[in-house]
């Protein structure tokens, strides 16, 4: 096992080739999603922080560099930041919708993979994040209807179905070209200095929420001393849009805020899942990365 990273001891692990490894707590976090069935048998050390080693000598210049590097992106909210985008949204582990989303990767997804393909091909998006906003929204069930009359694959509502000419929003062809050009538009709303991945984040509460309210949390946000760019700081003002005592002063008033920043991290999970399910043929949105607080944990292999 000499050599082997931590994905391919979890992968062993998976396909029972060893009984147990010990693996860092913020990997086995996010593996989870991948591995649903791995267990945490019992934490071996006490929570440390992640440290960086460099070699004895007397130039210690490149480890007073990086102390001022990390001294200012910690100032600067870059590392908090970065803690965000890569493990904001990977904090709850739900192992039933786990299970269920990869069993409807198996059983729906086929049915629908070229049209999110061809669809995510004309207005140049990844075709798994558009299959993740479908999955969110009906579990990929051309026929889903909510409560207010939302419908089909992508939940158009009526109004916004009629201004993209979507006629029948049960038609998945309809429905998930209609959600792509919706995306792309609001992308191409967006103020241009927004960069990704918040661009897509922020895009996407739209997409649930409406542009206007999406607007009104981002105004919110720079009024509490945020930046209206990141989705670290929006994603704590849209909650807000429910209170009388903020929605009140806003353009567009009330709107249930907390439902668009559960949309937006439920879809960054599945993303993140599809795009280790199928070949990395496009550019993923999010790369791994290694900032959090960790501990070691010694992890079993699944019982099945
Ligand atoms: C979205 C629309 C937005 C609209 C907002 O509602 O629908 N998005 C789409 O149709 C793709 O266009 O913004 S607005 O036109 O600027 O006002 C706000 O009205 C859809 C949301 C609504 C939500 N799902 C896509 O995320 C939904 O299904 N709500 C159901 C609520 S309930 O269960 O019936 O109570």
């Amino acid at each position: 096992m000499a050599g082997l990273g931590t994905s391919d001891l979890l992968a062993r692990l998976w396909e029972k080739q060893v009984p147990y490894i010990v693996a860092d707590s913020n990997e086995v976090i996010v593996s989870q999603r991948f591995y649903p069935e791995l267990r945490v048998a019992f934490d071996l050390t006490e929570p440390q922080p992640l440290a960086w080693a460099f070699p004895k000598g007397r130039d210690d210049s490149l480890m007073l560099a990086a102390d001022a590097f990390f001294q200012r992106i910690h100032e600067n909210g870059q590392l908090q930041q970065l803690r965000e985008r890569y493990y904001g949204h990977v904090r709850e582990f739900d192992y039933v919708g786990v299970r269920r989303f990869m069993r409807h990767i198996e059983q729906r997804l086929p049915k629908y993979e070229t049209i999110f393909r061809q669809a995510a091909s004309e207005h140049s998006h990844d075709w798994r994040l558009l299959a993740a906003i479908g999955y969110q929204e009906s579990h990929w069930d051309p026929q889903a209807v909510s409560p207010t009359g939302v419908r089909g694959i992508m939940m158009l509502t009526d109004r916004t179905a009629s201004e993209l000419g979507v006629a029948d929003r049960l038609d998945p062809i309809a429905s998930i070209g209609g959600g792509s050009a919706y995306l792309r538009y609001i992308l191409q709303r967006l103020p241009v200095h927004i960069e990704n991945p918040d661009r897509t984040w922020l895009a996407l509460a739209a997409y649930n929420i409406g542009y206007g309210h999406l607007q009104d949390a981002r105004i919110l946000t720079r009024k509490r001393g945020g930046n209206p760019d990141r989705w670290m700081d929006v994603k704590e003002s849209l909650p807000l849009l429910a209170e009388e005592q903020w929605y009140k002063d806003t353009r567009y008033g009330y709107a249930r805020g907390v439902e668009a920043v559960q949309y937006v991290q439920h879809i960054r999970s599945y993303y993140d899942m599809l795009v280790w399910q199928t070949k990395p043929d496009a550019k993923p949105i999010t790369v791994a990365s290694s900032t959090a607080t960790q501990n070691l944990a010694a992890l079993s292999a699944p019982v099945l």
